[in-house]
């Protein structure tokens, strides 16, 4: 917490008088910060920063975060990584703000490791039911006219951990299937225009060039609505791990279609149902029916701060909760918190861009009496969908699942400022 001079009074009663209008819980709490003149060696001591240079413009030629930012990584659950080049590392999504996930930061999902491919060598092919079968190369695409947009990607996978009650101790571990990145692409549209459908054209098969050849059937109708081939995101060049030089954006739609290290799109009349698409990815309903395709990733949203991996150190007053919310199926119109379990709402506030298709940023603030809380948010999207309970996700959907669990996450902050991942009924 910034420490409280003489001069930022004024701000700080200003800020009191926005807290006092309605997003204030209860009476202030002392002031935050301390009296100046109390002695804090931080400010009294003379520091090696004030008094000697610091590295010069050639020390880093790509630059990488403070040396006191070093435990803010991706990390794996040990359990879920029996081999690493088949798995997934977690978003630290609580050491994050905004809505932009750094590039190094961005969660990974890999089924044969990362392909390491040199552009020079990468090629795009087109086939199947158009009118000519076209091959491009990178520079071939880059004379395509290009888009940008700020899309989330989630593995249909996120929370799949917490079906049959809470597991994680994290957000990073229980929501970190998830990045949000501007992309740089061509809309696909185009490239399908440059090989022409033939009309009984339906559906795609996009394929990566990774050692897993992954594949999707994607409806036509979509790849023509919003679908992009990105080369670039957050402005530079896709990260390896991100499906460098091309990977397949498919905005709101479940992770595992974005197929990246694009090298293929077939075009056919039905869909495949290849792997990725009815062992894996389907969402097994109570009656050992599956759904046929889950493809939307419905309105979720989770509080990232509290929560276990950032407890609550200054034990009462002045509290900044945050998190995230995000929806498939457009913006997110609004997110409620309770801090009671569910049993009363009041709106969060987002703050920052509302795009479709993109992750929102919310803010909580409020006055902590230093007594147990039951943390939740739940996201209503611009469709008028209300994010549900997880028992409400379970009465329709049994007990089967591991993909697209939306369901409302509920975080335990203890008088000691700890969190824990818990469930209430
Ligand atoms: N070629 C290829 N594309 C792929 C995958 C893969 O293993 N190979 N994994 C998929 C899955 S399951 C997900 S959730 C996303 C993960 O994207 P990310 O690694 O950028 O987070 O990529 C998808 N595209
Ligand atoms: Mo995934």
């Amino acid at each position: 917490m910034a420490k409280l001079i003489d001069g930022t009074r004024n701000k700080l009663s200003s800020r009191r008088g926005f807290l006092k209008a309605g997003l204030a819980l209860g009476g202030m709490a002392a002031t935050t910060g301390a009296i100046a003149g109390e002695g804090d060696p931080a400010i009294l001591e003379k520091k090696d920063w004030v008094q000697y240079t610091g590295d010069g413009v050639d020390a880093r030629p790509y630059g990488t975060p403070s040396e006191f930012e070093e435990h803010v990584t991706r990390k794996n659950v040990a359990w879920l990584t029996a081999d690493p080049v088949s798995s997934v590392n977690f978003t630290p999504l609580h050491e994050l703000d905004g809505i932009i996930t750094p590039n190094g930061l961005c969660f990974e999902r890999h089924h044969a490791g990362i392909a390491e491919i040199d552009p020079a060598e990468h090629r795009l092919m087109i086939n199947g039911l158009v009118e000519k079968e076209l091959v491009f190369t990178m520079e071939d695409l880059m004379r395509f006219p290009r888009e940008n947009r700020v899309y989330f990607l989630e593995c249909a996978a996120n929370t799949g951990m917490e079906w049959h009650g809470s597991q994680l101790n994290g957000c990073q571990f229980t929501h970190g299937m998830i990045h949000n990145v501007m992309y740089t692409g061509i809309p696909l549209k185009y490239l399908l225009e440059e090989a022409g459908l033939k009309t009984n054209a339906k559906w795609l098969l996009p394929e990566g060039a990774d050692a897993s050849g992954m594949t999707r059937s994607l409806p036509l109708a979509k790849a023509l609505e919003d679908c992009l081939v990105a080369f670039k995101m957050n402005g530079e060049a896709l990260r390896p791990e991100q499906g460098y030089p091309l990977r397949l954006v498919v905005p709101g739609w479940e992770g595992n279609m974005w197929i990246k290290w694009l090298r293929r799109i077939e075009v056919g009349d039905q869909p495949w149902h290849h792997r990725e698409e009815t062992a894996k990815y389907t969402d097994l309903m109570e009656n050992g029916k599956a759904r046929h395709f889950t493809w939307e990733m419905d309105a979720k949203s989770v509080i990232t701060n509290p929560s276990p991996q950032a407890p609550l150190l200054h034990k009462s007053g002045h509290t900044v909760l945050s998190g995230i919310a995000w929806s498939g199926r457009g913006k997110v119109d609004r997110v409620d918190i309770s801090l009671d379990g569910g049993r009363n709402w009041r709106p969060a506030r987002i703050d920052g861009l509302s795009l479709d298709k993109s992750m929102h940023r919310f803010y909580y603030e409020f006055d902590w009496d230093g007594s147990p809380l039951l943390l939740q948010s739940r996201a209503i999207d611009s469709t008028g969908y209300i994010q549900p309970t997880r028992n409400e996700l379970r009465a329709i959907r049994g007990t089967n699942s591991i993909y697209h669990n939306n369901g409302i996450q509920t975080w335990h902050v203890k008088s000691d400022g700890e969190v824990e991942n818990v469930e209430v009924s």
